[in-house]
């Protein structure tokens, strides 16, 4: 377990940006002149199985450990999956959204393809310090990865790319030059790059006291057997939030936005 929140997302964004190349440089592009100036995370989200080895609960641990508190569940149900989100008693750190699989609702053939690759895993693997940012912990073939692209997206993409940040998120109340997530995306749309329209460009508003968008996924090399394949990597988010009647900013998730920014991964 890591003894430093700063040094874990350091070491997370580290991971996050050598197969995300657009959101090193959409972090530059939003930084700014001014140097001295940095980019306030909402939140940093993860992905898991919920088998014993991968459960949420055991990637929460980690950030459990360093102060974190649980504050919300949201459910998937065509996606088949379960959400928890945690946030840190010092509101500058990210909040942190963990998502896990129901790997018993795949059909028999995707069940067993997972339990497949996490029968490689021992049950210790999921303590060490560096398992939040240490990638698949399997070797996946082309064949297997196919079939789970074809029933669970979110299945496939887990398996080819295992644990490490999903996405980190820019705080757009924190921004320097413009604190409107519309500025933020015309600004991303100006530079070139794709942002998600599934369920519209700007997820949410302020009537649900959070708007969100996401570029698609980057997409990276990964090694399947003797293959290699160019396939979705992981995606950049930008969330504006908004105030409640007692005056405080809304520090939950939307589950009708989230279910749409899981869509970021999918494949253009
Ligand atoms: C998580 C999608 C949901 C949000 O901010 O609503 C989410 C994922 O794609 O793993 O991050
Ligand atoms: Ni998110």
């Amino acid at each position: 377990m890591h003894t430093n929140v700063d040094t874990l997302f350091a070491r997370l964004w580290d991971k996050y940006v050598t197969i995300t190349p657009s959101a090193h440089k959409i972090h530059a592009l939003l930084v700014g002149e001014e140097n001295g100036d940095d980019i306030v995370n909402d939140h940093v989200a993860f992905r898991t199985f919920n088998l014993d080895k991968t459960r949420l609960d055991k990637l929460a641990a980690h950030f459990l450990a360093l102060g974190y508190e649980e504050k919300g569940q949201y459910d998937f149900e065509a996606k088949k999956l379960d959400a928890k989100h945690f946030e840190h008693p010092d509101d500058t750190k990210p909040k942190v959204f963990i998502s896990e699989l129901r790997v018993g609702e795949l059909s028999q053939q995707a069940q067993d393809i997972i339990s497949r690759l996490v029968e490689q895993m021992d049950g210790e693997q999921v303590n060490a310090e560096t398992f939040l940012y240490s990638g698949p912990q399997w070797d996946l073939s082309k064949e297997d990865y196919d079939t789970l692209l074809n029933e669970s997206e979110y299945a496939a993409w887990l398996a080819a790319w295992g644990f490490q940040a999903n996405h980190f998120t820019v705080s757009v109340n924190h921004l320097k030059q413009t604190q409107s997530l519309v500025d933020v995306n015309t600004l991303l749309k100006e530079a070139g790059f794709v942002l998600n329209t599934s369920g519209g460009e700007i997820k949410g508003g302020e009537e649900v006291c959070l708007a969100q968008s996401s570029t698609m996924a980057d997409k990276a090399n990964v090694k399947m057997g003797d293959e290699t394949l160019q396939i979705p990597s992981c995606f950049y988010e930008f969330a504006q939030r908004y105030a409640m009647p007692d005056g405080k900013l809304y520090q939950g998730f939307v589950a009708a936005s989230a279910d749409k920014i899981f869509e970021s991964t999918n494949a253009r």
